[in-house]
């Protein structure tokens, strides 16, 4: 899963994918590159940022998905918390909703997703939008994921979701300490194990963790760690990695893939 963000202020790649134009271009590369789909995200969830408005939001990421389904053959999906974004993304040629609340914050995505039968990932994350970068770490992280897995899949399945439209995601760097998310990835089997219905997905893609075990290196210096880190969650059962880069990303996985067809 290819990274594509369309806020202004995004920290990996300036913002530069304002418009349809420059996003297009972007997902051609991606596309040749190896991606298997394109996350289009129009408000930055990083520690400290404010919320964008639902018009905002739609302004950003309608047109942009638009013009990819129109230009692509490939799933989209849309990293958004908000129904009616959902909505309107979907009408737009989006195929998953990314919800890096679980539906916590608007439940009404489920309405969205059951009706269109649309793919719906649940990632997890601790506390409220403006939180859940400073939620209290919790003593048992795995426990605490798993908890919140079973809590977004029951709301999911009560809008009538079909288990085979839902994946998961253990959310790292949401509310989570640099060690906590270390031991996410060294025991994800055990996950991937509790909950075999669905796809795992990961996403560690130069995240501030890495950063701080590489002594502080900034974003554009944690391609290798990025690397490793996909690797290891493929090793233990993740079936998607949202990642920025995808070239290296693939060949990274492509090593790790064929050492699993050895096992
Ligand atoms: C600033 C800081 C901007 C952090 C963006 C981020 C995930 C996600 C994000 C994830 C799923 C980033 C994050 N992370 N969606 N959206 N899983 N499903 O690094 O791990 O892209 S936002």
């Amino acid at each position: 899963m290819a990274i594509l963000n369309v806020t202004p202020d995004s920290f990996s790649d300036g913002g530069r994918h304002s418009s349809a134009d420059d996003a297009l271009g972007e997902v051609e590369r991606f596309i040749a590159d190896g991606a298997d789909i394109i996350d289009v995200g129009g408000e930055s969830t990083r520690p400290g940022s404010s919320r964008v408005t639902v018009e905002e939001e739609i302004e950003r990421v309608v047109p942009v998905v638009d013009a990819i389904a129109k230009r692509f053959d490939i799933p989209i999906s849309v990293d958004t918390t908000k129904s009616e974004v959902a909505k309107r993304a979907i009408d737009a040629g989006a195929e998953i909703i990314n919800d890096i609340s679980g539906l916590r914050f608007d439940e009404r995505i489920g309405e969205v997703v059951a009706s269109s039968k649309s793919g719906l990932l649940l990632m997890h994350s601790p506390g409220e939008f403006e939180t859940m970068h400073t939620q209290p770490a919790v003593a048992d992280i795995l426990a605490a994921v798993s908890e919140g897995f079973r809590a977004s899949i029951a709301k999911a399945k009560s809008f009538g979701i079909a288990d085979e439209n839902i994946a998961l995601d253990v959310g790292i760097g949401f509310g989570k300490t640099p060690e906590q998310n270390l031991e996410l990835l060294a025991k994800l089997d055990r996950l991937v194990a509790d909950f075999p219905l669905y796809p795992m997905l990961v996403g560690t893609s130069r995240k501030s963790f890495i950063g701080k075990l590489l002594g502080d290196a900034p974003a554009g210096e944690r391609l290798i760690g990025s690397l490793a880190t996909a690797a290891i969650a493929v090793w233990n059962g993740a079936r998607i990695v949202r990642v920025h880069d995808v070239k290296q990303t693939a060949e990274a996985v492509k090593l790790v893939d064929a050492m699993m067809g050895q096992l």
